[in-house]
C-alpha cells in the first residue's frame, strides 16, 4: 500500500519510548507509556494511540506535569486500600508501580482497590483492566476528565468524559472487557474528526449556545452528549464522585479551573477495583468461571459480538502483519523525535 508504512509493534514501542525520552522523561514514565501508546495503535484504537503524544509533550512544557516524577507507594498498610501517589507524574507508572500490591492483597482479602493521586492522566483504561485480568481477577477501572460533557437535561460543559472499564478473566483467551467514554464517544473522537474534516454524527454534541451541532469546532467549544442520555450522565456522575471526591482528588470541573484549557492532559485521581470471583462465589454452587463462559456462548450463540472483540481482532492482524501509519504519522513522529519539546506549542 502506497503512502504507509508498516511498523512492528515493538518497533513502534522504541520510537514512541524514545520521543519521551527526548522530551526529558524519566525511565518508569517513558516505558509506560510508550506502552500504552503503543498498544493503543497495535489494537486500532487511534483515539488514544500516537496522536495522543503531542498534547502529552504540550502538558510537559506548560510545567502542569512533572517528568521527572517517580511515583511513591504510600505506606503499605493491610487494608484494602492500597494508594500511590503520582506525585505529579503520569498515571501509567504509578499503575505499574501499585498493581502487585493490588493483586498480593485482592487474593488475601477477596477485594481491593489502588487509588492513584495526583496524576496526569490521557490513556485509555483497558490496558489496566488486561493488567488485572492477567493475574485471574476482575477489574472496574474509572477516572475524571476535565469538564466538556453537559449532565443530561443541562447544556454546559461540567462533567468529564469520564471512561467507565470492567474486565472478566477467561481461561486460554482474551478477558471479557468494555472501556468506555460516559460521553457519546470520547473527546479524542471529536479532534479526530476535526483533523479529518468530517462532521460529527447527530447527538454528540451542542454548541456553545446549547444547539445541536455536527460541527467538530463547533462541539469543541460546546458541549459534549452523555451515552445513553440521564443514564450515562448518572454514571459519570457516579465516577466524579468515587474517582474524584471520595477518593481525595479533582472533579472534572475543578480539573478544568485548574488547568484553564482542554489542550493540555487533564490532572487528577483515578480508581482501579480488584476482585477475587473466587473469593465472592465461595460456598455457592458452580465454578464462577464456567458459568460465566456460559453467559458468553449464549451473547455470541445470538450474532452479538462481545465487546474487545474488534480490539483483539486489530491486535491479532497487528502481530500478524505489523502496524500501518500513515506517512504523515510517520513523519509526525519523526519530528518529535528530533526537535523534542520545541516541536510543540
Ligand atoms: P467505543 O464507543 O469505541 O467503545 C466502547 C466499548 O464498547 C469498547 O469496549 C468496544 O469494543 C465496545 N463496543 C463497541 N461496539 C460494540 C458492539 N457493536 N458490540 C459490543 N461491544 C461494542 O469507546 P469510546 O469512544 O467511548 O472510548 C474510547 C476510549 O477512550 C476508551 O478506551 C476510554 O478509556 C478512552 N477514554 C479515556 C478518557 C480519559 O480521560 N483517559 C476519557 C474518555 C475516553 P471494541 O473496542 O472491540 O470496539
Ligand atoms: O478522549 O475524552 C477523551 C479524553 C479525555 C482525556 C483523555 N482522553
Amino acid at each position: 500500500m502506497t503512502g504507509h508504512v508498516t511498523l512492528t509493534h515493538k518497533e513502534l514501542y522504541q520510537r514512541v519510548e524514545a520521543i519521551f525520552r527526548k522530551a526529558g522523561l524519566n525511565d518508569p514514565q517513558s516505558r509506560a507509556l510508550a506502552k500504552v501508546i503503543a498498544a493503543g495503535e497495535r489494537d486500532a484504537c487511534k483515539s488514544h494511540g500516537i496522536y495522543r503524544i503531542e498534547g502529552a509533550m504540550r502538558t510537559v512544557k506548560a510545567g502542569k506535569v512533572k517528568p521527572d516524577a517517580i511515583p511513591e507507594l504510600l505506606a503499605a498498610d493491610e487494608t484494602a486500600i492500597v494508594k500511590v501517589n503520582a506525585r505529579g507524574g503520569f498515571a501509567n507508572a504509578a499503575f505499574e508501580l501499585g498493581l502487585p500490591e493490588l493483586v498480593a492483597r485482592t487474593r488475601r482479602l477477596g477485594l481491593a482497590a489502588l487509588v492513584i493521586n495526583d496524576c496526569s492522566h490521557f490513556s485509555a483504561l483497558w490496558p489496566e483492566v488486561e493488567a488485572v485480568t492477567g493475574e485471574g481477577l476482575a477489574a472496574l477501572v474509572m477516572c475524571p476528565s476535565y469538564a466538556t460533557v453537559a449532565p443530561a437535561g443541562g447544556s454546559r460543559p461540567l462533567l468529564g468524559t469520564n471512561p467507565f472499564a470492567f474486565g472478566w478473566p477467561r481461561q486460554n483467551q482474551f478477558p471479557y472487557v468494555f472501556d468506555f467514554a460516559t460521553s457519546v464517544a470520547a473527546r479524542g473522537e471529536i479532534e479526530l474528526h476535526r483533523r479529518a474534516g468530517k462532521p460529527l454524527p447527530e447527538g454528540w454534541a451542542l454548541d456553545a449556545s446549547g444547539k445541536p451541532t455536527t460541527e467538530p469546532e463547533a462541539a469543541l467549544a460546546g458541549a459534549m452528549l452523555t451515552f445513553g442520555g440521564h443514564k450515562g450522565s448518572a454514571i459519570g456522575t457516579m465516577i466524579e464522585l468515587l474517582a474524584g471526591i471520595m477518593i481525595g482528588d479533582l472533579t472534572s470541573p475543578e480539573v478544568l479551573d485548574y488547568l484553564g484549557t482542554t489542550t493540555l492532559a487533564p490532572f487528577h485521581g483515578e480508581l482501579i477495583i480488584a476482585m477475587s470471583p473466587q473469593a465472592f462465589a465461595a460456598g455457592r454452587p458452580g465454578d464462577p468461571f464456567s458459568r460465566a463462559e456460559v453467559l458468553f456462548d449464549a451473547i455470541v450463540g445470538q450474532g452479538a459480538r462481545l465487546p474487545s472483540q474488534r480490539r483483539f481482532a486489530a491486535r491479532a492482524r497487528a502481530d500478524a502483519e505489523g502496524i500501518l501509519l500513515a506517512d504523515a504519522e510517520i513523519e509526525q513522529l519523526d519530528r518529535l523525535l528530533s526537535l523534542g519539546l520545541d516541536a510543540v506549542v
